[in-house]
């Protein structure tokens, strides 16, 4: 929690000039330190037990608003990690203290600093966490491998613009702590894997008559005046075979003057947040040459290049206006003009938006467009085996204090959904883990004979079966699943997360198992990239 310092060259900060005239920066930010504290106070009086930054940005309004800041609730500080002579090149706004100091001047000045408030700087060697938090962090780490609903992205393939740390900041111990501590309050379903959908294109190409025909609503004005959509505009519906959407009706891209690039950019932000980019455009009286229609159309051959560079997915509308339909010349031409290519891959219908079956037929194109992009999502999560209606899958779910209140975690529920559509037997087991883990050897048993109670209908079963656990059972679930005599698994055995992984990198589990035999081959010196990947 800090305050927003406007950096001047942007546009944010020529917005906020234009709603505030006239207003006095030096009074506003000093009543945001007042803001920014008071929030430290109640998010620390309401939240208790976490780690709340003392920013450095309160410092850049107040020398001593960092202090102000620990005073009133906060425990962490952030000191500047960039070596000197780059921090002049790393300004996220203006009068960022301590641009030409040294690190080593850094760390005494810091401890100074917070002494002068009465309290000391903890450090714990590798880590930056105080005390009491390490506990609850270290639970936290083990967790995560599990618990994908904080931080699993909306879409597919999520851009994480918005959540990129600043490098010269220590954050990762809190920050990882607080992702799991606040999982269960994730606000709005923000783990539901929706597709961002935007229309571009340019003034009166017909955008919001796609959202419009797409949502079977008014969902944004449409008229014939150049540059009617203003702003984005945004609406949420389900498409039958994929899923939540989220569409984003953007304003026309080639409208000039300030007020024009203004838009301009807020279209290219909600572009950047697209999984698939919608680009329309108005052919109802297109120009003979080629070279007339690639002038034209440069405004989508700008959309185009740039929806390819941020990863989205283009498809192109040809909007007919209920002309005639595009000769095959003509129509190579706009799509040549467009991507730039003799051949291009690129999805693309010529259609009348303002037609009776436009919908069902536009519809068709959007789902068959996300279906493509999002292939690698169509992955099963299961090998095929065990997703049939001969087979029996044992869940294996603790749901501990990570676990919602109101719904399990996603991989949990994502394989019990493609379970029952695949007509498999599930049977859902909470394993008490405490009482697993127990000291008291009784109170295992007894939970080891309600475990092996639950798992003996699907040890009975003739077809195939299948164990999926949480990651943090493995240790348990393994011994109490080895045949006594033998000492080989009763059946196999796999974690909701290597679902995942499965399901995310769209199928390439092998790829990764075959890796694993990179390890025989490591010399020393080698250097080697741990990740997790389940979500
Ligand atoms: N006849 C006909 N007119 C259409 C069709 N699609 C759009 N129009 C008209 O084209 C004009 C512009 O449509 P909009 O959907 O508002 O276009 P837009 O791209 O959202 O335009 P801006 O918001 O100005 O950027 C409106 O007058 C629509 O009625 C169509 O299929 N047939
Ligand atoms: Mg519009």
């Amino acid at each position: 929690m800090g305050p927003y310092i406007p950096e001047d060259d942007t546009w944010v900060a020529e917005d906020f000039n234009h709603v505030n005239p006239g207003i006095d920066k030096k009074a506003h930010l000093e009543s945001m330190v007042q803001l920014t504290t008071r929030m430290n106070a109640l998010a620390r009086i309401t939240l208790g037990n976490v780690n709340i930054a003392a920013t450095t940005s309160l410092q850049a309004i107040n020398p001593l608003g960092r202090e102000l800041a620990l005073s009133r609730g906060a425990n962490v500080v952030m000191p500047i990690l960039t070596p000197t002579e780059q921090r002049a090149q790393y300004q996220l706004y203006p009068g960022k203290p301590c641009v030409s100091h040294g690190a080593d001047g850094c760390a005494s000045c810091l401890k100074m600093r917070i002494a002068s408030v009465g309290k000391e700087l903890l450090t714990d060697g590798s880590w930056s966490d105080p005390p009491h938090f390490k506990k609850a962090a270290l639970g936290a780490s083990l967790m995560l491998t599990l618990n994908s609903s904080s931080v699993f992205p909306a879409a597919g393939r999520r851009k994480f613009s918005t959540i990129q740390h600043s490098s010269a900041h220590i954050q990762h111990s809190p920050a990882r702590g607080m992702q799991t501590q606040a999982a269960p309050k994730t606000p709005n379903g923000a783990d539901v894997m929706r597709t961002n959908v935007g229309i571009f294109g340019c003034m009166n190409a017909g955008k919001s008559t796609l959202i419009n025909v797409l949502t079977d609503q008014e969902t944004s004005i449409v008229d014939a005046t150049p540059g009617t959509t203003a702003d984005t505009k945004i609406a949420m519906m389900e498409l039958h075979d994929v899923g939540p959407i989220k569409l984003f009706d953007t304003a026309g891209i080639d409208e000039t003057g300030g007020l024009g690039s203004k838009k301009t950019r807020k279209a290219i932000a909600s572009l950047k947040e697209s999984d698939v980019a919608v680009i329309v455009l108005d052919v109802s009286s297109l120009p003979a040459t080629q070279l007339e229609i690639e002038a034209l159309a440069k405004p989508e051959a700008d959309i185009y290049k740039k929806a390819v560079h941020y990863g989205s997915l283009p498809l192109i509308v040809m909007n007919l206006k209920g002309k005639e339909t595009l000769s095959p010349e003509a129509e190579r031409a706009v799509l040549k003009a467009i991507t730039g290519s003799e051949n291009p891959s690129v999805r693309y219908r010529q259609m009348t938006l303002m037609s009776p079956n436009a919908r069902k037929e536009l519809t068709k194109f959007v789902e068959d467009g996300i279906a493509s992009s999002k292939k690698a999502m169509m992955v099963p999560s299961l090998p095929k085996k065990y997703l049939s209606s001969e087979s029996v899958i044992f869940l294996n779910i603790p749901m501990d204090a990570e676990t919602p209140s109101t719904r399990l975690l996603r991989p949990q529920a994502l394989v019990q959904e493609e379970a029952i559509r695949h007509f498999a037997t599930t049977i859902a087991y909470r394993m008490d883990l405490n009482a697993a883990r127990s000291d008291d050897p009784a109170k295992v048993e007894k939970e080891r004979s309600r475990f092996m109670r639950a798992l003996q209908p699907v040890l009975d079963h003739d077809g195939p079966k299948l164990i999926v656990t949480d990651s943090q059972a493995v240790d348990i679930l393994h011994p109490w699943t080895l045949e006594p005599e033998t000492n080989k698994p009763m059946m196999p055995f796999t974690t909701f997360s290597i679902a995942m992984i499965n399901k995310i990198s769209g199928g390439r589990l092998q790829d990764f198992i075959d890796g694993v035999s990179a390890l025989d081959s490591l010399k020393e010196g080698d250097h080697v990239l741990v990740a997790e990947a389940c979500n």
